[in-house]
């Protein structure tokens, strides 16, 4: 009986170290697709970024986007190592965590799937198309 136990202990051991080696090893990074007059939305990290921008993180960051722009947004990948995405969509008020586990360059567009007009948003000229180039060393 003695051994099972220390078996169960060691076990809980193997499994407690890589868990916390993984978490050690995954920074992440917080940006979002905020509301601005001209034209509807940008990338917002520390400061306003337009409607293109560049970031750069180590392999492994969880990139967490949130979009407070008041519309639903689709994501879609253009270049750079796959990505499992997933359902394209994500909906106004939540966020997105995307982990760019490969060195390379990703570029990634946000399109908005409703209007600044059909929302009833003052806006000047046409909605942004988002991109988003992630550059993972
Ligand atoms: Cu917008």
């Amino acid at each position: 009986m003695k051994l099972f136990a220390l078996a169960g202990v060691t076990l809980l051991i193997g499994v407690g170290v890589p868990s916390a080696a993984v978490a050690a090893a995954s920074p992440s990074f917080r940006m979002s697709i905020v509301h601005y007059v001209r034209g509807c939305h940008v990338w917002k990290t520390t400061s306003v970024r337009g409607a293109k921008t560049t970031v750069t993180v180590k392999r492994g960051t969880r990139v967490e986007i949130r979009l407070s722009c008041p519309m639903d947004f689709d994501f879609r990948q253009l270049r750079g190592p796959r990505l499992a995405l997933g359902n394209p969509r994500t909906v106004a008020g939540t966020s997105r965590t995307i982990v760019f586990r490969k060195a390379g360059t990703y570029v990634l567009t946000a399109t908005n799937v409703q209007s600044s007009d059909e929302l009833g948003l003052e806006t000047l000229g046409a909605d942004n198309v988002l991109t988003l180039t992630v550059v993972a060393k």
